[in-house]
């Protein structure tokens, strides 16, 4: 279902109308009302008549994230307290947190933006959709609660963790749409598939909302077939409101960003300048419709491509590639520049393995190395008791033509790695500790 068809399918004509007349407004707002855009835009030479259609965005400052930290907590806000109804933050793990704050409208145009998402999902009333994103300052949890709340669907709020009670509730209660993280996801199915009590023929789900990390395509064909579901992509981030700044339709071509909400641009991260369409590039978005805390080009850090062909399913909507992975996730190993996504993709390739893998770079005599652990699926590992895969040399082969260098697999068995109930971390560099 399209949830609003206005919005979601309007004619590229139109969408840039309304976008012109967004931001042409945004900038307005900035100029008078916050002395960081003011001073930014006085440094670029630049104020709101120089702004007169939404072509006229290169013209303005970027925001990073470190500007949101400088400006921590309040900075960056255009309306007064009063009006303030919410405040959410990043999962930042030092310093300050990134905050976001929300007007009762900006509260509204975020539980479009998941519903917008869900709907595509088929997601309405007599649906239950258990939450198993975090909730707390965290968007996950509560932005998809709302999303939820807005299609007439019942929420299950269990919040992530506790996979066992997880599990239960999604039995006895009939769940039929799940929303967490795909590595939460694939958790719960492991314990559902290990479970001699539980099996997910006697369950109801249906689909599921994936995101706040990165995934793959062979990730969705493992979640797809363990969990009997579709699986669908959700995307965005606290900056822009949280979940919801773009979702998956029924084609599974491409994540759908609600451009009337938020404008993608995608940007060369080193020379800054926008790419050419169709390229890869930092994705970077304007917020057209916030009213407690506007955000002017905010560097994402995440790398995709943007495709604006009208999509089958009636979406003129611009649609993004899933997300290769952040630049700051990015690691430069032997000068090779290799993405976590990447070694996820080639594990899916092989039946043997589990998607879960640790990789840890190091340097040892001016040498980085590259240790990549990946663990047995347990039927694999009965077949060789030693934990010891016959023919590791496909995988090893394919992770070589993939990324570029050689790493040195170690093969674990079932269980070793550690589960995340939130966003999974796959990565450990020794270097950073190292001078
Ligand atoms: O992760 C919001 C969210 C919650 C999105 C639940 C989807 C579902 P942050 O904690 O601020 O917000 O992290 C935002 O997470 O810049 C991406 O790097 C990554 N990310 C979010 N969704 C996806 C996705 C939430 N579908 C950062 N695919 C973003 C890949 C994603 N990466």
């Amino acid at each position: 279902m399209i949830y609003n068809p206005q919005m979601e399918c309007m004619s590229r004509e139109e969408m840039r109308e309304l976008q012109s007349q967004r931001l042409k407004d945004i900038v307005k707002t900035c100029y008078r009302k916050s002395k960081f855009y003011r001073r930014k835009m006085a440094e670029m030479d630049v104020t709101p008549d120089d702004i007169q259609s939404i072509d006229d965005i290169h013209k303005l400052p970027f925001t990073t994230k470190f500007d949101l930290r400088d400006e921590y907590p309040f900075g960056l806000m255009v309306v007064p307290p009063t009006e303030i109804a919410r405040v959410h933050a990043s999962s930042g793990t030092t310093g300050k947190p990134v905050i976001d704050v929300y007007t009762k409208n900006d509260l509204d145009m975020w539980s479009e933006g998941v519903a917008r998402v869900m709907a595509a999902g088929g997601v309405g009333p007599g649906d239950t959709v258990q939450v198993s994103y975090g909730y707390g300052l965290f968007t996950g949890g509560l932005g998809a609660h709302e999303g939820a709340a807005r299609l007439g669907a019942c929420q299950l709020p269990t919040s992530s963790g506790n996979t066992e009670k997880q599990i239960m509730l999604m039995e006895d209660l009939r769940t039929n749409v799940l929303a967490c993280t795909p590595s939460y996801a694939m958790r719960l199915a492991e314990a559902i598939q290990n479970s001699d009590r539980v099996s997910i023929n006697k369950m109801a789900l249906r689909c599921g909302f994936f995101g706040a990390e990165p995934w793959t395509e062979g990730m969705r064909r493992e979640l797809e077939e363990k969990l009997h579901i579709k699986a669908y992509d959700i995307y965005g981030l606290t900056e822009m409101c949280g979940p919801g700044v773009g979702g998956e339709c029924e084609c599974q071509n491409g994540t759908h960003l609600w451009e009337d909400m938020f404008y993608p641009e995608i940007i060369n991260p080193e020379t800054l300048q926008p790419v050419a369409p169709g390229e890869f590039g930092e994705l970077v978005f304007t917020s057209l419709c916030k009213e407690a805390m506007p955000i002017l080009r905010y560097r994402t850090r995440d790398l995709t491509r943007l495709h604006y062909e009208k999509c089958e399913c009636g979406r003129t909507a611009v649609r993004m590639d899933r997300i290769l992975g952040r630049s700051d996730d990015m690691m430069i190993i032997r000068g090779v520049n290799v993405f976590p996504s990447q070694i996820e993709a080639c594990l899916t390739e092989f039946p043997a393995f589990q998607p879960y893998y640790f990789i840890t770079v190091d340097r040892v005599n001016n040498e980085d190395t590259f240790d990549l652990d990946v663990e047995l699926k347990p039927e694999y590992f009965r077949r060789s008791p030693e934990g010891q895969m016959p023919h590791i040399q496909p995988l090893y082969d394919r992770i070589v033509s993939m990324v570029g260098i050689k790493p040195n697999i170690h093969i674990l068995p079932p269980m070793t790695l550690e589960r995340s109930s939130g966003k999974a971390k796959h990565t450990c560099d020794k270097r950073n500790f190292k001078n």
